[in-house]
């Protein structure tokens, strides 16, 4: 299942810091940081700063259930094939050789994380990623969901022409039997192009409580019916247009429940969605551009404790540039501009070839440089930064491969310059996956985990309600608000792994390797 061949899967951290029941891990964690002043001359003082935390993380896996919006499409058939496959660990026949389900592409199935280094060898001990804390395992995920278009999910899977013959024909009778539930239309929301697919459809076409009800309802129903402790609903519908945010509509919680029941205009599907999510208390994630989350919503979400996390799947041009930016500007040379450019030919390029759509997809792939230019202000005076434009282009041949071709050009010393060609091909949908399950079981992870300050705070809290700790499966990351965006890739990956890391007591992971330095 992907950890063919791992370390030794199971660890217990040693320390009176850390206490286990057959219920729970207990931690107290000491959180260092640096608070800083201006003097009267100008200078800065740096004060090194303790607050102790105690950390509490429920043990027991839960039953969970993935609920996809958009199921029927080219992410959701391909997630669910690939599921299926790995639960059965099928093998089939490529022009290649046998291929063996896997989770390559997903940070919690794939990658790995240094627990410390061996007592007599002093060599690195890496843990699958998985093992940190007590995660659901994908192949364990009860899957369903909602689709405007009615296929049941093997002719989805056909429709989408991502998997190989030889897995489709494993996995067809099995997806024969999985039909999504109908779904709201909101024509207005996404390109004119998806009518022609829209045969699943509750009537009505705009928001209203029936359509909320609705969508509660189904979220209940699979619970019950599929014995689920839990469930996360993930939007990987199709890209929406921006809705307008209008005072008295969307911009508090109860004129957006009162919008909704107006069936004000402004309220797009992919907000209905949320909304029904938070009032059922179900974790709900939006992996595309556009703006669910309204300042009613977010607002909605903090009223009922209820956790929420987008924007839009990170998963090929963007990833690099998240990595590359972060490279390029820390190493002190002066990206001046980048040049994006797609074409792909699914569904996904289709309807994002009508142009508000492609709106809401050019904003969440241009803001991702932002913070890593601001930080370094000896390359880049105040508002200072690089050129950037995105291009995407509908190419129907190309299919669900699409092509990304970047060109980052830069200033080097002594007025030299850098470019940087990249050419991305890649199967949009097989790096979407595996994104969508990482999402949804670190989403379930963090209902599991409480806070509290040692000595200060009587109860445990839990988190805030936007999961700012998925940013590094997402373009544009929903934080709390008044908080900063992280976008550089490196900086997610660690927020992610050290908050799991002090779950258990342990410290975030330094690369200082001090025990091969000073000898
Ligand atoms: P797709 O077009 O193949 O699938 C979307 C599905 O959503 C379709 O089956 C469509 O019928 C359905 N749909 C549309 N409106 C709906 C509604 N109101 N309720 C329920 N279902 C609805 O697209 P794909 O490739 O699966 O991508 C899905 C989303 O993920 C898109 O917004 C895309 O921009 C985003 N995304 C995809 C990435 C990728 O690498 N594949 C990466 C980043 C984001
Ligand atoms: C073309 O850019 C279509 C998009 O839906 C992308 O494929 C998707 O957003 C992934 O983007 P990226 O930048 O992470 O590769």
């Amino acid at each position: 299942n992907g950890n063919a061949g791992a370390a030794p899967s199971t660890f217990v951290v040693n320390s009176p810091n850390v206490t286990y029941t057959d219920a729970e891990i207990k931690s107290n964690y000491t959180y260092r940081t640096t608070s800083v002043d201006t003097d009267a001359d100008g200078n800065f003082v740096a004060t090194p700063k303790e607050v102790l935390y105690d950390f509490k993380v429920e043990r027991k896996v839960p039953k969970v259930g993935m609920m996809l919006v958009g199921w029927g499409g080219n992410n959701g058939t391909t997630v669910t094939a690939g599921i299926l496959a790995n639960r059965r660990k099928l093998v089939w026949d490529t022009k290649e050789g046998p291929q063996e389900a896997n989770y390559y592409g997903s940070v919690v199935m794939g990658s790995t994380m240094k627990l410390g280094t061996d007592s007599k060898t002093n060599k690195d001990i890496n843990i699958p990623f998985h093992n940190v804390l007590p995660m659901v395992h994908p192949n364990d995920l009860v899957i369903g969901g909602w689709d405007i278009s009615g296929m049941n999910l093997a002719q989805a899977m056909d429709r989408a022409k991502v998997l190989e013959p030889t897995l489709k024909a494993l996995v067809k009778k099995e997806m024969a039997g999985m039909v999504p539930l109908p779904s709201i239309y909101y024509p207005d929301f996404i390109a004119a192009n998806q009518e022609d697919r829209a045969d699943n459809v509750l009537e009505g076409a705009k928001a209203s409580t029936a359509h909320l009800e609705k969508l509660r309802a189904d979220i209940r129903d699979f619970k019950a019916n599929n014995g689920l402790d839990k469930v996360i609903v993930l939007w990987t519908a199709n890209t929406e247009r921006y809705a307008d945010i209008i005072p008295g509509v969307n911009d508090t919680a109860a004129n957006l429940l009162k919008a909704i029941e107006q069936g004000h205009e402004e309220v797009s599907p992919s907000t209905v969605f949320a909304v029904a999510s938070i009032l059922e208390n179900t974790p709900f994630i939006n992996g595309s551009p556009q703006n669910t989350f309204v300042p009613g919503a977010i607002e909605l979400a903090e009223e009922h404790n209820a956790y929420i996390g987008g924007d839009d799947f990170k998963s090929g041009q963007t990833k690099m540039k998240s990595a590359l930016v972060d490279f390029l500007i820390n190493a002190g040379i002066k990206l001046t501009s980048i040049a994006s450019y797609n074409h792909l030919g699914n569904n996904d390029g289709k309807n994002l070839s009508s142009h508000k759509q492609f709106r809401s997809k050019e904003i969440s792939k241009s803001n991702v440089v932002d913070d890593m230019v601001e930080a370094n202000s000896v390359l880049y005076k105040k508002g200072e930064h690089p050129d950037h434009c995105v291009v995407i282009k509908y190419m129907p041949a190309v299919a669900d491969n699409k092509r990304a071709l970047d060109e980052y050009y830069a200033e080097i010393f002594l007025g030299g310059h850098q470019t940087i060609s990249l050419f991305n091909i890649c199967e949009d949908s097989l790096l979407a996956s595996p994104l969508i399950i990482d999402l949804v079981v670190i989403a379930e992870m963090m209902t599991r985990i409480q806070w509290k300050i040692s000595g200060v705070d009587s109860n445990y809290k839990r988190f805030h309600s936007v999961l700012s700790v998925l940013s590094y499966m997402l373009k544009a990351p929903l934080t709390p608000p008044g908080t900063p965006v992280v976008n550089a890739l490196a900086k997610q990956r660690a927020a992610l792994t050290n908050i799991f890391r002090a779950c258990v007591g342990l410290e975030p992971e330094s690369d200082m390797t001090l025990e091969h330095k000073l000898l």
